[in-house]
């Protein structure tokens, strides 16, 4: 595998201080060397650089407008240099507004992708359904072609286009979703699998499934878009906005092994990390711990082990 990796230290789509260490944090949880000795090639392009931008008023209820839509305009340039640079793009958040750079991006150079969101969110809501007015809750609004018609023009927002359909789209692991998603999600037929899909079906048929709804005879790329809160607080304690009864460590790694098993793997998000919420400093290790190890389960790491094709017993 060869791997591009881009920092993107910004937390302005969310009220929270700290989730804009998440890159470094990851990064010294030893990411690159972890993926070096499985055999990737890594190249990491280092953290994009941020302006702050003062005033920045809300746009009616939603927050941070100016900054997130420029700070997203740089992500989805950065993914796409990485796209046509020949790798596989891993993007280091960050607050998960910045999937819409990142799928943006994406889909600039592979229009025919697929997103697997994994989240105990949908953030699905529009800016005029979101509760909260924060943009990390929002991403996929602006992403999806039949919500267009409901998104205001925002400034720094006017660049994004809508790129992905909603048959495009399954989510994997949502337990805190707002009335008016849910609402989307059902109006748009969105396919999702809940927490309580993956107690019922198990996650190997929850993969299975995933795979059979995005994979048609043509074999389509996968943006993975992954919230680290998808995974239970005791696993992943150090983010924003935990939500209790999510994803083991076990199933969180097994989505990645098994969607690196398709060979379709072609960008990937790790968002919300943050330091800041950690409690004690084991937990920020943890956390960190955990989001390596899903990144190298996207990169060919398998848990019976694996040993190199010239191997023999000296
Ligand atoms: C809520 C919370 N649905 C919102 N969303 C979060 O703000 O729209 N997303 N925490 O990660
Ligand atoms: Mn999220
Ligand atoms: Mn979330
Ligand atoms: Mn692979």
């Amino acid at each position: 595998h060869s791997v591009g990796i881009i920092g993107a230290p910004f937390s302005r789509g969310q009220p929270r201080d700290g989730v804009q260490l998440g890159p470094d944090v990851i990064r010294q949880a030893g990411l690159v060397k972890k993926l070096e000795v499985q055999g990737c090639a890594v190249k990491d392009y280092g953290n994009l650089k941020f302006e702050d931008l003062p005033d920045d008023e809300p746009f009616g209820s939603t927050k941070r407008p100016r900054a997130v839509g420029l700070a997203n305009k740089q992500v989805a340039d950065a993914v796409q240099r990485v796209k046509n640079d020949g790798h596989t793009c891993v993007m280091l958040g960050g607050d998960h507004s910045l999937a819409i750079g990142s799928i943006h991006g994406h889909a600039a150079c592979r229009p025919e992708l697929k997103v697997v969101w994994v989240d105990a969110h949908a953030d699905i809501n529009t800016p005029l359904t979101s509760p909260t007015g924060n943009i990390h809750g929002q991403p996929m609004s602006y992403l999806i072609h039949e919500l267009c018609a409901k998104i205001p023009r925002m400034p720094n927002f006017s660049w994004i286009k809508p790129c992905i359909a909603a048959k495009d789209i399954v989510y994997i692991g949502l337990r805190d979703v707002d009335p008016e998603e849910h609402y989307i999600l059902k109006h748009l037929g969105i396919k999702t699998f809940s927490m309580t899909e993956v107690d019922s079906l198990g996650i190997a048929k929850v993969m299975e499934q995933t795979c059979d709804y995005i994979s048609s005879k043509i074999k389509k790329p996968i943006h993975l878009s992954y919230d680290i809160d998808a995974l239970d607080p005791s696993v992943a304690p150090a983010t924003g906005t935990p939500v209790i009864g999510g994803l083991t460590y076990r199933e969180g790694i097994y989505i990645t092994e098994y969607l690196c098993q398709t060979g379709l793997l072609s960008a990937i998000d790790i968002v919300e990390v943050n330091p800041n919420q950690a409690k004690r400093e084991e937990e920020v290790h943890w956390t960190a711990n955990a989001a390596v190890d899903l990144v190298l389960g996207c990169f060919g790491r398998v848990r019976e082990g694996s040993h190199a094709d010239d191997y023999k017993i000296p």
